[in-house]
């Protein structure tokens, strides 16, 4: 298995390398020039919106995600939803704004899409979704192993049961000189298995101590784009110095049509 597969383009054959688990992750080496990163990095941070949004204590967040919209027991925050796409657009033009003149690197990464078929952003009752969130992870923090299933985080909405699977992009626009690597595991936990492995103080993730040490640990440059099946486990191991930022969306692939894209 390669678990790291360097390309240039994006294909439907890396894509399903990816879904089957014959690779763990595409990666673009210096996506956007490690310059340019930088300087987005330093823009988005300051952003005026950035604390104005839900924030959580290990994560600030530029945009919103979908993931905060319902409620602990699964069902959908009827109010924070249609706050969620109130503001989608609006913050998807700020977003665009803070990287001018250049192009937003998810912009970039969606014309990438053109080439097996492209993309559109999701929609719930005609209304599109925010996609681009940008994540900034202070220093000491990290993510637990997890993973994301459209159709588990919202089982109500309709874009969630068109897809038949689902990728996460990350651009990293700054990365700390000391952890905050990416790693991945090739499982595909189901439910049972995800409530055996959590972790009792959070609540979203698993334990480390309950799995295997993960397949690969990838380390990140700013400018890199990585690719990865949201739907197999995967962390961000605890970061010791500096900060690290990062674009992301998911990706649902709609077989015969433009893949969809939301945060
Ligand atoms: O920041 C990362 O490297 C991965 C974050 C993550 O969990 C995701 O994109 O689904
Ligand atoms: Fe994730």
């Amino acid at each position: 298995m390669d678990l790291v597969t360097d390309i240039e383009a994006i294909t439907v054959a890396h894509l399903d390398d990816l879904h089957q688990g014959r690779s763990l992750a595409l990666r673009i080496k210096r996506f956007i020039p490690t310059g340019t990163a930088l300087s987005i990095s330093e823009r988005l941070v300051r952003h005026s919106s950035l604390a104005a949004y839900r924030n959580t204590p290990e994560l600030v967040r530029v945009g919103e995600s979908h993931f905060e919209t319902h409620n602990e027991d699964g069902s959908t925050d009827a109010d924070a939803l249609n706050e969620y796409l109130s503001n989608a657009d609006q913050l998807m033009d700020e977003i665009r704004r803070a990287c001018a003149p250049r192009p937003s690197p998810v912009d970039q990464l969606w014309r990438l899409f053109d080439d097996v078929g492209g993309v559109e952003r999701a929609e719930v009752d005609g209304r599109s979704m925010f996609a681009g969130i940008v994540r900034i992870f202070p220093e000491g923090s990290e993510l637990l192993p997890h993973n994301d299933v459209f159709a588990r985080d919202a089982p109500d909405l309709a874009p969630a049961s068109e897809i038949t699977a689902q990728f996460a992009a990350n651009i990293y626009l700054e990365a700390p000189e000391d952890g905050g690597h990416l790693q991945l595991w090739g499982e595909r936990p189901n439910e049972q298995r995800l409530a055996d492995i959590r972790d009792e103080g959070s609540k979203y993730g698993a334990s480390r101590s309950l799995l295997p040490p993960p397949a690969v640990e990838i380390e990140i440059d700013p400018g890199d784009l990585l690719l990865i099946d949201a739907t197999r486990l995967h962390a961000v191991s605890a970061q010791k110095h500096g900060r690290r930022v990062g674009m992301s969306c998911f990706l649902g692939q709609r077989p015969g049509r433009p893949f969809i894209c939301w945060s």
